[in-house]
């Protein structure tokens, strides 16, 4: 593997998730893999479980991690050709191309401005990385994609499903604030490449943008797409149409044990309680947001384990 930015930086979706397994039996054995390799990691948001899980994975193949909170270090310029008068006092040009001699592989985090569609849509932030770097990108979340928390997610309905082919809904929740569809993005994404039978739900006005959704069955009557589900994935995302904004705060798509049924709870976390879901239904057996969360670790794991043996 040459960067993980997408899902289809992956050849083998059905591989990759059985080899994740597998590492999770043995985490270790693979310690010599990453001997005198070092990860980068640039954090320009918060981050708890990535942040974590990302640097045990790279621990677990023998590396050394290191992480920078960049927005304590110097604004960074994006722009070609800019005249840097201003408050940017670094370009990413130099930037780049100095971390890459300081480690081996650089993963980033760095969400969207929900703002600019256009901006957050090129991707400037991680691409000016793959662009300028000399080494390995790894997505830690991006503007538009979230692909570690995607494998997590395809890893944990693997371990879980009691079918052959389960059925996945992804339902819109309420929240306060306006969040990025980076999450929803790759895991639409993810379900695609998996044998199950998916689809989404929420209010009008909250379509995904359709060259990610494609033929995905969008049900807009929520206890309609919820029957007879085996894994529901609740998360709250902004308008895509009208960007970035929150159009409802409906608290009916709120999830509840009625509505959940017999399914699994998946969620990324963080997750607020009785806004996206409520307390019964996170603090039931039917919740599997923490073995979500184990599965991030395996899921950073295969994904380093598969750069490091590709790098010359
Ligand atoms: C991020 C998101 O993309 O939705 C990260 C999820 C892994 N979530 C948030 O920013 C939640 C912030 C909040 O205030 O609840």
């Amino acid at each position: 593997m040459k960067k993980y930015t997408n899902i289809n930086d992956i050849d083998n979706v059905s591989e990759i998730i059985q080899e994740a397994i597998q590492l999770k039996k043995d985490p270790f054995k693979f310690e010599a893999l990453g001997k005198c390799k070092t990860l980068i990691m640039l954090f320009f948001n918060s981050s708890l479980r990535t942040r974590l899980s990302t640097e045990k994975a790279a621990k677990n193949l023998g590396m050394q991690a290191m992480v920078l909170n960049v927005t304590d270090a110097w604004n960074l310029e994006h722009e070609d050709g800019a005249v840097m008068n201003l408050d940017k006092a670094e370009h990413i040009k130099e930037a780049a191309r100095v971390i890459s001699q300081y480690g081996d592989i650089i993963a980033i985090r760095a969400f969207p401005t929900l703002t600019d569609k256009a901006k957050d849509e090129s991707e400037h932030i991680i691409n000016s990385f793959i662009k300028y770097a000399t080494v390995p990108i790894v997505s830690m979340e991006s503007a538009t994609a979230h692909p570690l928390q995607a494998l997590a997610d395809a890893i944990t309905i693997e371990e879980l499903k009691t079918k052959k082919r389960p059925k996945v809904v992804l339902s819109w929740a309420p929240h306060p604030k306006a969040l990025p569809q980076a999450v929803p993005n790759s895991f639409v994404t993810m379900m695609h490449e998996l044998d199950v039978d998916f689809c989404v739900t929420h209010p009008k006005e909250y379509e995904l943008n359709p060259e990610i959704t494609k033929d995905t069955p969008i049900i807009y009557n929520q206890e309609k797409a919820l029957k007879d589900a085996d894994f529901v994935y609740v998360k709250n995302w902004s308008s895509y149409k009208n960007y970035g904004q929150v159009l409802s705060e409906d608290t009916n798509w709120m999830m509840t044990k009625e509505k959940l049924g017999k399914a699994k709870f998946m969620h990324c976390l963080p997750v607020r309680r009785n806004v996206v879901v409520k307390d019964v239904v996170l603090d039931s057996n039917q919740s599997a947001v923490i073995q979500e969360a184990n599965n991030r670790t395996y899921s950073a794991q295969i994904v380093l384990k598969k750069i490091l043996e590709d790098l010359k």
